[in-house]
Protein backbone atom coordinates (compact mmCIF):
# COMPACT_ATOMS: atom_id res chain seq x y z
CA UNK A 1 0.00 0.00 0.00
CA UNK A 2 1.67 3.56 -1.15
CA UNK A 3 1.19 6.41 1.56
CA UNK A 4 -0.85 9.10 0.89
CA UNK A 5 2.91 10.89 1.45
CA UNK A 6 4.37 9.08 -1.28
CA UNK A 7 1.82 8.92 -3.87
CA UNK A 8 1.49 12.61 -3.72
CA UNK A 9 5.12 12.66 -4.06
CA UNK A 10 5.36 10.59 -7.10
CA UNK A 11 2.59 13.08 -8.72
CA UNK A 12 4.79 15.96 -7.86
CA UNK A 13 1.94 17.46 -5.75
CA UNK A 14 3.67 16.82 -2.46
CA UNK A 15 2.88 19.17 0.39
CA UNK A 16 -0.20 20.26 -1.29
CA UNK A 17 -2.60 19.12 0.65
CA UNK A 18 -0.68 16.64 2.96
CA UNK A 19 -1.64 18.49 6.11
CA UNK A 20 -4.78 18.25 7.89
CA UNK A 21 -5.99 15.12 6.07
CA UNK A 22 -6.49 11.21 7.39
CA UNK A 23 -2.83 10.33 8.27
CA UNK A 24 -1.01 7.91 5.78
CA UNK A 25 -3.34 5.21 5.70
CA UNK A 26 -3.91 6.60 1.86
CA UNK A 27 -7.57 5.72 2.07
CA UNK A 28 -8.65 9.91 2.01
CA UNK A 29 -9.27 11.09 -1.29
CA UNK A 30 -9.80 15.22 -0.40
CA UNK A 31 -8.98 17.97 2.43
CA UNK A 32 -10.44 18.91 5.27
CA UNK A 33 -12.30 22.11 5.38
CA UNK A 34 -12.80 23.38 9.29
CA UNK A 35 -16.21 24.95 9.92
CA UNK A 36 -16.15 28.45 11.88
CA UNK A 37 -18.74 27.99 14.47
CA UNK A 38 -18.78 25.59 17.70
CA UNK A 39 -19.76 22.37 16.27
CA UNK A 40 -22.82 20.67 17.37
CA UNK A 41 -22.79 17.61 20.10
CA UNK A 42 -23.46 14.44 18.21
CA UNK A 43 -26.57 12.49 18.42
CA UNK A 44 -29.07 15.27 20.00
CA UNK A 45 -30.86 15.74 16.62
CA UNK A 46 -33.75 13.64 15.69
CA UNK A 47 -33.17 11.89 12.03
CA UNK A 48 -35.25 13.49 9.65
CA UNK A 49 -37.14 11.63 6.56
CA UNK A 50 -37.56 13.43 3.81
CA UNK A 51 -40.89 14.12 2.54
CA UNK A 52 -42.69 12.11 -0.46
CA UNK A 53 -42.75 13.57 -3.99
CA UNK A 54 -46.49 14.04 -4.36
CA UNK A 55 -47.28 13.84 -8.58
CA UNK A 56 -49.10 16.92 -9.78
CA UNK A 57 -51.47 14.61 -11.69
CA UNK A 58 -50.56 10.71 -12.36
CA UNK A 59 -46.97 10.29 -13.69
CA UNK A 60 -46.39 13.84 -13.32
CA UNK A 61 -44.55 15.74 -10.91
CA UNK A 62 -43.33 19.41 -10.32
CA UNK A 63 -40.39 20.51 -8.17
CA UNK A 64 -38.80 23.72 -8.18
CA UNK A 65 -35.39 24.70 -7.40
CA UNK A 66 -35.46 28.08 -5.20
CA UNK A 67 -33.58 28.93 -1.80
CA UNK A 68 -34.82 28.64 1.48
CA UNK A 69 -33.19 28.64 4.90
CA UNK A 70 -33.32 25.36 7.01
CA UNK A 71 -31.80 25.03 10.77
CA UNK A 72 -29.32 22.19 10.19
CA UNK A 73 -27.04 23.39 13.01
CA UNK A 74 -29.49 24.07 15.95
CA UNK A 75 -29.63 27.56 16.89
CA UNK A 76 -28.44 28.74 13.41
CA UNK A 77 -29.81 28.43 9.90
CA UNK A 78 -28.52 27.70 6.66
CA UNK A 79 -29.24 28.97 3.18
CA UNK A 80 -29.71 25.70 1.37
CA UNK A 81 -30.45 25.07 -2.50
CA UNK A 82 -33.17 22.97 -2.89
CA UNK A 83 -35.68 20.94 -4.70
CA UNK A 84 -38.40 22.46 -3.52
CA UNK A 85 -36.66 24.45 -1.04
CA UNK A 86 -35.14 21.15 1.22
CA UNK A 87 -32.41 18.90 1.79
CA UNK A 88 -32.39 16.71 0.97
CA UNK A 89 -35.23 16.84 -1.62
CA UNK A 90 -38.34 15.32 -1.34
CA UNK A 91 -38.22 11.58 -2.02
CA UNK A 92 -39.95 10.12 -5.25
CA UNK A 93 -41.26 6.83 -4.60
CA UNK A 94 -42.47 5.18 -8.26
CA UNK A 95 -42.46 1.98 -9.90
CA UNK A 96 -40.76 -0.06 -12.55
CA UNK A 97 -41.75 0.58 -15.65
CA UNK A 98 -44.21 4.13 -14.46
CA UNK A 99 -43.27 6.33 -17.35
CA UNK A 100 -42.69 9.29 -15.13
CA UNK A 101 -42.40 13.11 -15.92
CA UNK A 102 -40.40 15.87 -13.86
CA UNK A 103 -40.69 19.12 -14.48
CA UNK A 104 -38.31 20.88 -13.03
CA UNK A 105 -38.65 24.91 -12.08
CA UNK A 106 -35.37 26.93 -11.48
CA UNK A 107 -35.93 30.01 -8.98
CA UNK A 108 -32.04 29.95 -8.32
CA UNK A 109 -30.21 32.84 -9.53
CA UNK A 110 -27.74 30.20 -11.31
CA UNK A 111 -28.01 27.32 -14.78
CA UNK A 112 -28.72 23.92 -13.28
CA UNK A 113 -29.01 20.70 -14.82
CA UNK A 114 -30.76 17.47 -13.27
CA UNK A 115 -29.40 13.97 -13.33
CA UNK A 116 -31.37 11.14 -12.62
CA UNK A 117 -28.42 9.12 -10.79
CA UNK A 118 -28.82 5.39 -11.80
CA UNK A 119 -31.48 5.56 -14.15
CA UNK A 120 -31.81 3.87 -17.46
CA UNK A 121 -33.05 7.64 -18.76
CA UNK A 122 -32.94 8.69 -22.31
CA UNK A 123 -30.02 11.20 -23.71
CA UNK A 124 -31.93 13.90 -23.57
CA UNK A 125 -33.21 13.96 -20.28
CA UNK A 126 -30.20 12.21 -18.53
CA UNK A 127 -29.09 15.50 -17.36
CA UNK A 128 -26.37 16.41 -19.62
CA UNK A 129 -24.04 19.28 -18.13
CA UNK A 130 -24.44 21.86 -20.93
CA UNK A 131 -28.09 21.00 -20.90
CA UNK A 132 -29.02 23.72 -18.79
CA UNK A 133 -32.33 24.77 -17.07
CA UNK A 134 -31.49 29.23 -17.16
CA UNK A 135 -33.33 31.15 -14.69
CA UNK A 136 -36.31 32.95 -16.70
CA UNK A 137 -35.57 36.13 -17.43
CA UNK A 138 -31.47 35.40 -17.59
CA UNK A 139 -28.97 35.30 -20.88
CA UNK A 140 -28.72 31.92 -22.67
CA UNK A 141 -25.19 31.52 -23.09
CA UNK A 142 -21.78 29.73 -21.30
CA UNK A 143 -20.92 32.02 -18.20
CA UNK A 144 -18.36 34.22 -19.51
CA UNK A 145 -15.30 32.39 -17.69
CA UNK A 146 -17.21 28.84 -18.65
CA UNK A 147 -14.60 26.37 -18.52
CA UNK A 148 -11.91 28.60 -19.77
CA UNK A 149 -10.20 27.38 -17.11
CA UNK A 150 -9.99 23.93 -18.57
CA UNK A 151 -9.32 25.06 -21.89
CA UNK A 152 -12.25 23.36 -22.97
CA UNK A 153 -16.75 23.21 -23.47
CA UNK A 154 -15.91 26.99 -25.19
CA UNK A 155 -17.69 25.66 -28.37
CA UNK A 156 -21.24 26.99 -27.84
CA UNK A 157 -22.70 24.11 -30.44
CA UNK A 158 -22.68 21.45 -27.59
CA UNK A 159 -24.94 23.74 -25.21
CA UNK A 160 -28.70 23.32 -25.29
CA UNK A 161 -30.68 26.06 -23.04
CA UNK A 162 -33.98 25.38 -21.22
CA UNK A 163 -35.96 29.06 -20.04
CA UNK A 164 -37.58 28.75 -16.20
CA UNK A 165 -38.49 24.73 -16.49
CA UNK A 166 -38.10 21.66 -18.55
CA UNK A 167 -39.48 18.60 -18.19
CA UNK A 168 -37.24 15.32 -17.52
CA UNK A 169 -38.73 11.95 -18.88
CA UNK A 170 -37.91 8.53 -16.36
CA UNK A 171 -39.03 5.37 -18.07
CA UNK A 172 -38.31 3.79 -15.03
CA UNK A 173 -37.67 0.59 -17.12
CA UNK A 174 -34.90 -1.51 -14.62
CA UNK A 175 -35.24 -3.22 -11.63
CA UNK A 176 -36.11 -1.79 -8.05
CA UNK A 177 -33.30 0.06 -7.02
CA UNK A 178 -31.88 3.06 -5.07
CA UNK A 179 -31.71 6.32 -7.50
CA UNK A 180 -30.69 9.28 -6.51
CA UNK A 181 -31.18 12.92 -8.21
CA UNK A 182 -28.54 15.58 -7.90
CA UNK A 183 -27.30 18.72 -9.58
CA UNK A 184 -24.63 18.30 -12.79
CA UNK A 185 -24.30 21.33 -14.09
CA UNK A 186 -20.92 21.96 -16.11
CA UNK A 187 -18.14 23.03 -13.99
CA UNK A 188 -20.30 24.17 -10.72
CA UNK A 189 -21.71 20.76 -9.68
CA UNK A 190 -19.96 20.35 -6.47
CA UNK A 191 -20.61 23.49 -5.16
CA UNK A 192 -24.27 23.46 -6.07
CA UNK A 193 -25.12 20.06 -4.57
CA UNK A 194 -22.77 20.99 -1.52
CA UNK A 195 -25.58 23.70 -1.34
CA UNK A 196 -28.30 21.03 -1.00
CA UNK A 197 -29.45 19.80 -4.85
CA UNK A 198 -29.62 16.33 -4.55
CA UNK A 199 -32.75 13.64 -3.06
CA UNK A 200 -33.49 9.82 -3.41
CA UNK A 201 -35.77 8.55 -6.59
CA UNK A 202 -36.36 5.25 -5.15
CA UNK A 203 -37.34 2.19 -7.65
CA UNK A 204 -39.80 -0.47 -6.61
CA UNK A 205 -41.00 -3.74 -8.45
CA UNK A 206 -43.06 -6.92 -8.11
CA UNK A 207 -40.00 -8.81 -7.22
CA UNK A 208 -38.74 -6.73 -4.47
CA UNK A 209 -41.99 -6.12 -2.64
CA UNK A 210 -43.01 -10.18 -2.67
CA UNK A 211 -39.63 -10.20 -0.39
CA UNK A 212 -40.16 -10.58 3.19
CA UNK A 213 -37.75 -7.91 3.78
CA UNK A 214 -38.24 -4.59 6.43
CA UNK A 215 -41.02 -2.45 4.77
CA UNK A 216 -42.82 0.64 5.76
CA UNK A 217 -41.03 2.62 8.34
CA UNK A 218 -38.43 -0.34 8.57
CA UNK A 219 -37.61 0.72 5.43
CA UNK A 220 -35.40 4.20 5.81
CA UNK A 221 -33.34 5.97 2.91
CA UNK A 222 -30.58 7.68 4.56
CA UNK A 223 -28.44 10.18 2.77
CA UNK A 224 -24.95 10.66 3.97
CA UNK A 225 -22.42 13.43 3.59
CA UNK A 226 -20.08 15.95 5.07
CA UNK A 227 -20.44 19.44 5.21
CA UNK A 228 -18.53 22.56 6.65
CA UNK A 229 -20.08 25.70 8.25
CA UNK A 230 -19.99 29.33 8.51
CA UNK A 231 -19.90 31.07 11.77
CA UNK A 232 -23.62 32.61 10.93
CA UNK A 233 -24.66 28.66 9.88
CA UNK A 234 -24.09 29.20 6.57
CA UNK A 235 -22.35 26.49 4.08
CA UNK A 236 -18.34 27.02 3.97
CA UNK A 237 -17.04 26.25 0.50
CA UNK A 238 -14.11 27.12 -1.14
CA UNK A 239 -15.09 28.60 -4.52
CA UNK A 240 -13.01 31.25 -6.30
CA UNK A 241 -16.21 32.63 -7.44
CA UNK A 242 -18.89 32.13 -4.45
CA UNK A 243 -21.63 33.88 -7.01
CA UNK A 244 -21.18 30.84 -9.01
CA UNK A 245 -22.25 32.28 -12.07
CA UNK A 246 -18.42 33.32 -13.68
CA UNK A 247 -15.86 31.28 -12.17
CA UNK A 248 -15.80 27.44 -11.86
CA UNK A 249 -13.13 26.06 -9.52
CA UNK A 250 -12.39 25.90 -5.89
CA UNK A 251 -9.12 27.00 -4.26
CA UNK A 252 -6.30 25.06 -4.92
CA UNK A 253 -5.77 23.67 -1.47
CA UNK A 254 -8.64 21.77 -2.23
CA UNK A 255 -8.59 20.29 -5.79
CA UNK A 256 -8.77 16.89 -4.67
CA UNK A 257 -11.53 17.31 -3.13
CA UNK A 258 -13.60 19.16 -0.48
CA UNK A 259 -14.61 17.36 2.82
CA UNK A 260 -16.57 19.19 5.84
CA UNK A 261 -16.10 18.28 9.09
CA UNK A 262 -19.86 18.08 9.97
CA UNK A 263 -21.42 14.51 8.95
CA UNK A 264 -24.88 14.78 8.05
CA UNK A 265 -27.41 12.11 7.58
CA UNK A 266 -30.54 13.27 5.55
CA UNK A 267 -29.62 16.77 6.62
CA UNK A 268 -28.98 16.71 10.27
CA UNK A 269 -25.95 16.11 12.04
CA UNK A 270 -25.12 12.90 13.71
CA UNK A 271 -28.62 12.22 14.19
CA UNK A 272 -30.16 9.71 15.68
CA UNK A 273 -33.11 7.56 15.26
CA UNK A 274 -35.46 5.42 18.07
CA UNK A 275 -36.10 1.60 16.38
CA UNK A 276 -37.31 -1.19 17.83
CA UNK A 277 -35.43 -4.14 18.30
CA UNK A 278 -36.10 -5.68 14.74
CA UNK A 279 -34.78 -6.05 11.10
CA UNK A 280 -34.63 -2.61 9.59
CA UNK A 281 -33.68 -1.98 6.24
CA UNK A 282 -30.86 0.98 5.50
CA UNK A 283 -30.55 2.42 1.76
CA UNK A 284 -27.27 4.17 2.27
CA UNK A 285 -26.53 6.44 -0.18
CA UNK A 286 -22.82 8.74 0.22
CA UNK A 287 -23.66 12.09 -1.37
CA UNK A 288 -20.20 13.47 -0.19
CA UNK A 289 -18.60 15.20 -2.65
CA UNK A 290 -14.91 13.85 -1.65
CA UNK A 291 -15.48 11.96 1.54
CA UNK A 292 -15.44 7.99 1.32
CA UNK A 293 -16.44 6.61 4.76
CA UNK A 294 -15.92 2.82 6.24
CA UNK A 295 -19.19 1.93 8.34
CA UNK A 296 -18.90 0.42 11.02
CA UNK A 297 -21.39 -0.74 13.94
CA UNK A 298 -20.79 0.25 17.68
CA UNK A 299 -20.37 -1.97 19.87
CA UNK A 300 -19.82 -4.37 17.07
CA UNK A 301 -22.65 -5.80 14.69
CA UNK A 302 -22.99 -6.75 11.18
CA UNK A 303 -24.68 -5.42 8.20
CA UNK A 304 -26.45 -7.99 5.98
CA UNK A 305 -26.05 -6.31 2.26
CA UNK A 306 -29.81 -7.10 -0.22
CA UNK A 307 -28.47 -4.45 -2.82
CA UNK A 308 -26.39 -2.74 -4.78
CA UNK A 309 -26.71 0.34 -6.56
CA UNK A 310 -28.66 -1.07 -9.01
CA UNK A 311 -30.70 -3.46 -7.32
CA UNK A 312 -30.83 -6.70 -5.30
CA UNK A 313 -28.00 -8.86 -5.30
CA UNK A 314 -28.59 -12.59 -6.49
CA UNK A 315 -28.12 -13.35 -2.08
CA UNK A 316 -27.17 -11.62 0.90
CA UNK A 317 -23.58 -10.74 2.11
CA UNK A 318 -22.57 -10.14 5.25
CA UNK A 319 -20.03 -7.44 5.76
CA UNK A 320 -18.66 -6.32 9.60
CA UNK A 321 -17.49 -3.26 7.69
CA UNK A 322 -18.14 -1.12 4.59
CA UNK A 323 -16.57 1.23 2.48
CA UNK A 324 -18.93 3.54 0.47
CA UNK A 325 -17.40 5.92 -1.66
CA UNK A 326 -19.25 8.87 -3.24
CA UNK A 327 -22.29 8.09 -4.99
CA UNK A 328 -22.23 4.39 -4.21
CA UNK A 329 -25.58 3.28 -2.46
CA UNK A 330 -25.54 -0.17 -0.03
CA UNK A 331 -28.87 -1.68 0.40
CA UNK A 332 -28.45 -3.26 4.55
CA UNK A 333 -30.38 -4.78 6.76
CA UNK A 334 -29.14 -4.15 10.44
CA UNK A 335 -31.50 -6.85 12.92
CA UNK A 336 -31.38 -4.73 16.19
CA UNK A 337 -33.04 -7.14 18.28
CA UNK A 338 -29.01 -8.60 18.01
CA UNK A 339 -28.77 -5.66 21.46
CA UNK A 340 -30.34 -5.20 24.07
CA UNK A 341 -33.19 -3.10 24.44
CA UNK A 342 -31.84 0.04 25.74
CA UNK A 343 -28.72 -0.16 24.00
CA UNK A 344 -27.19 2.70 21.82
CA UNK A 345 -25.95 1.75 18.74
CA UNK A 346 -23.50 3.99 16.60
CA UNK A 347 -23.11 3.91 13.09
CA UNK A 348 -19.21 4.68 12.86
CA UNK A 349 -17.09 6.07 10.41
CA UNK A 350 -13.73 4.51 11.04
CA UNK A 351 -11.92 6.17 8.13
CA UNK A 352 -12.47 9.25 10.10
CA UNK A 353 -11.33 11.14 13.01
CA UNK A 354 -12.71 13.36 15.95
CA UNK A 355 -16.09 14.51 14.57
CA UNK A 356 -16.01 13.27 11.43
CA UNK A 357 -15.81 9.24 13.51
CA UNK A 358 -19.76 9.47 13.95
CA UNK A 359 -22.50 9.18 11.67
CA UNK A 360 -25.24 8.67 13.82
CA UNK A 361 -27.25 7.08 16.23
CA UNK A 362 -29.97 3.96 16.61
CA UNK A 363 -31.46 4.01 20.18
CA UNK A 364 -33.02 0.51 20.77
CA UNK A 365 -36.29 1.71 22.67
CA UNK A 366 -38.61 -1.27 22.63
CA UNK A 367 -39.49 -5.13 21.52
CA UNK A 368 -41.89 -5.35 18.83
CA UNK A 369 -42.98 -8.52 16.53
CA UNK A 370 -40.85 -8.93 13.58
CA UNK A 371 -42.53 -10.67 10.58
CA UNK A 372 -39.24 -9.78 8.54
CA UNK A 373 -36.82 -12.35 7.26
CA UNK A 374 -33.99 -12.36 4.76
CA UNK A 375 -34.63 -14.68 2.18
CA UNK A 376 -31.17 -16.70 0.88
CA UNK A 377 -32.03 -16.17 -2.36
CA UNK A 378 -32.95 -12.47 -3.36
CA UNK A 379 -33.16 -12.24 -6.87
CA UNK A 380 -32.38 -14.42 -10.20
CA UNK A 381 -29.02 -14.89 -10.96
CA UNK A 382 -27.24 -12.77 -13.35
CA UNK A 383 -23.36 -13.78 -13.42
CA UNK A 384 -21.21 -11.59 -15.74
CA UNK A 385 -19.83 -13.54 -18.21
CA UNK A 386 -16.81 -12.57 -19.28
CA UNK A 387 -16.95 -13.99 -22.98
CA UNK A 388 -19.97 -12.14 -23.62
CA UNK A 389 -18.24 -9.07 -23.82
CA UNK A 390 -17.46 -7.80 -27.34
CA UNK A 391 -14.42 -5.74 -26.72
CA UNK A 392 -11.91 -4.00 -24.18
CA UNK A 393 -11.59 -0.47 -23.29
CA UNK A 394 -9.20 1.06 -20.75
CA UNK A 395 -10.53 4.64 -18.90
CA UNK A 396 -7.16 6.37 -17.28
CA UNK A 397 -7.92 8.56 -14.12
CA UNK A 398 -5.22 10.86 -13.29
CA UNK A 399 -4.15 14.44 -12.98
CA UNK A 400 -2.03 16.22 -15.62
CA UNK A 401 -1.25 19.07 -13.83
CA UNK A 402 -1.75 20.16 -9.77
CA UNK A 403 -1.86 23.25 -8.72
CA UNK A 404 -3.32 26.37 -10.26
CA UNK A 405 -4.97 25.49 -13.18
CA UNK A 406 -5.02 21.94 -11.84
CA UNK A 407 -6.96 19.38 -14.28
CA UNK A 408 -7.96 15.44 -14.06
CA UNK A 409 -8.06 14.01 -17.12
CA UNK A 410 -9.33 10.65 -18.41
CA UNK A 411 -6.90 8.75 -20.86
CA UNK A 412 -5.18 12.03 -20.64
CA UNK A 413 -8.11 14.32 -22.18
CA UNK A 414 -10.07 17.05 -20.66
CA UNK A 415 -14.11 16.87 -20.89
CA UNK A 416 -15.24 17.84 -24.20
CA UNK A 417 -18.43 17.93 -24.53
CA UNK A 418 -19.65 16.22 -28.15
CA UNK A 419 -16.60 14.44 -28.50
CA UNK A 420 -17.12 10.57 -26.97
CA UNK A 421 -13.98 8.23 -26.07
CA UNK A 422 -15.77 4.97 -27.00
CA UNK A 423 -19.30 4.01 -28.87
CA UNK A 424 -19.94 0.76 -28.05
CA UNK A 425 -23.08 -1.01 -29.70
CA UNK A 426 -26.81 -0.65 -27.96
CA UNK A 427 -27.67 -4.24 -26.73
CA UNK A 428 -23.89 -5.45 -26.03
CA UNK A 429 -21.22 -5.53 -23.17
CA UNK A 430 -17.86 -4.41 -22.98
CA UNK A 431 -15.09 -4.71 -20.08
CA UNK A 432 -14.37 -1.15 -19.23
CA UNK A 433 -10.68 -1.17 -17.71
CA UNK A 434 -10.21 1.86 -14.74
CA UNK A 435 -6.76 2.69 -14.41
CA UNK A 436 -6.26 5.39 -11.31
CA UNK A 437 -3.56 7.52 -9.95
CA UNK A 438 -5.58 8.79 -6.79
CA UNK A 439 -9.24 8.04 -5.17
CA UNK A 440 -11.62 7.82 -8.05
CA UNK A 441 -15.14 6.59 -8.01
CA UNK A 442 -15.95 6.35 -11.46
CA UNK A 443 -19.63 6.58 -12.54
CA UNK A 444 -21.08 5.72 -15.56
CA UNK A 445 -24.17 6.86 -16.77
CA UNK A 446 -26.68 4.68 -18.36
CA UNK A 447 -25.09 1.36 -18.38
CA UNK A 448 -25.29 -0.93 -15.03
CA UNK A 449 -22.22 -2.59 -14.72
CA UNK A 450 -20.34 -5.76 -12.61
CA UNK A 451 -17.26 -5.49 -11.14
CA UNK A 452 -15.06 -7.96 -12.45
CA UNK A 453 -11.66 -7.91 -10.95
CA UNK A 454 -9.18 -5.55 -9.14
CA UNK A 455 -5.94 -5.84 -9.47
CA UNK A 456 -6.71 -8.72 -11.52
CA UNK A 457 -7.89 -10.32 -8.06
CA UNK A 458 -11.40 -11.62 -7.59
CA UNK A 459 -13.68 -7.80 -6.52
CA UNK A 460 -13.96 -7.20 -2.96
CA UNK A 461 -17.37 -8.40 -1.13
CA UNK A 462 -18.40 -4.98 -1.07
CA UNK A 463 -18.59 -5.01 -4.79
CA UNK A 464 -21.05 -7.51 -5.55
CA UNK A 465 -24.36 -6.99 -7.73
CA UNK A 466 -25.39 -4.79 -10.49
CA UNK A 467 -23.31 -1.29 -10.05
CA UNK A 468 -22.78 2.24 -11.69
CA UNK A 469 -20.51 3.45 -8.78
CA UNK A 470 -17.14 1.60 -8.50
CA UNK A 471 -14.41 2.39 -6.04
CA UNK A 472 -11.25 2.87 -7.42
CA UNK A 473 -8.16 3.88 -5.92
CA UNK A 474 -4.50 4.68 -5.99
CA UNK A 475 -3.07 2.50 -8.26
CA UNK A 476 -5.76 -0.03 -8.69
CA UNK A 477 -6.67 -1.39 -12.01
CA UNK A 478 -10.77 -2.45 -12.12
CA UNK A 479 -11.94 -4.35 -14.33
CA UNK A 480 -16.47 -4.30 -14.91
CA UNK A 481 -18.42 -5.74 -17.57
CA UNK A 482 -20.58 -2.73 -18.48
CA UNK A 483 -24.07 -4.00 -20.17
CA UNK A 484 -25.31 -1.02 -23.03
CA UNK A 485 -29.11 -1.22 -22.83
CA UNK A 486 -32.32 0.81 -23.09
CA UNK A 487 -31.02 4.03 -25.30
CA UNK A 488 -29.04 5.18 -28.20
CA UNK A 489 -27.34 8.45 -27.77
CA UNK A 490 -24.83 10.55 -25.94
CA UNK A 491 -24.18 9.81 -22.18
CA UNK A 492 -21.10 10.32 -20.22
CA UNK A 493 -18.34 8.74 -17.56
CA UNK A 494 -17.15 10.49 -14.72
CA UNK A 495 -15.01 10.60 -11.43
CA UNK A 496 -17.91 11.17 -9.30
CA UNK A 497 -15.63 13.48 -6.89
CA UNK A 498 -17.20 16.55 -7.52
CA UNK A 499 -13.99 18.48 -7.12
CA UNK A 500 -12.21 15.99 -10.02
CA UNK A 501 -15.52 16.16 -11.89
CA UNK A 502 -15.47 19.95 -11.99
CA UNK A 503 -12.30 20.29 -12.94
CA UNK A 504 -12.96 18.25 -16.87
CA UNK A 505 -12.03 14.43 -15.01
CA UNK A 506 -15.56 13.15 -17.20
CA UNK A 507 -15.89 11.86 -20.46
CA UNK A 508 -18.51 11.35 -23.60
CA UNK A 509 -19.06 7.76 -25.10
CA UNK A 510 -22.09 6.98 -27.74
CA UNK A 511 -24.52 4.37 -27.22
CA UNK A 512 -24.79 3.52 -31.18
CU1 LIG B 1 -11.57 11.64 -9.29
Amino acid sequence: MTSRRAFLGLLGGAGLAVAGCGGLTGETAGETLASALPLPRPFTVPLPVPALARPTRPGHYEVVQRAARMEIIPGTTTEVWGFDGTFPGPTFDLRRGGRTTVRVRNELPVPTSTHLHGGVTPPDSDGYPTDLVVPAGQGFGPPPGGHTRHGTGADLSSWTFHSGARDYLYPLDQRAATLWYHDHRMDFTAPQVWRGLAGFLIVRDDEDDALPLPKGERDIPLMICDRSFEEDGSFRYPSLDPSLRVTPGVEDAYMEGVEGDVILVNGAPWPFLEVSATRHRLRLLNASNARRYRLELSPGGRFTQVGSDAGLLTAPVTHSAVVIAPAERFDLVVDFSDYPVGSEVTLLNTLGSGPTRNVMRFLVTRRAVDGSAIPKRLSRPEPADRSSAVTTRTFDFRATRRGPGALWTINGQPFRPGRPLARPRLGTAEIWRFTSDFHHPVHVHLAHFQVLSRNGRPPAATDAGWKDTVDVRPYEVVEVLVRFEGHRGRYMTHCHNLEHEDMAMMADFEVV
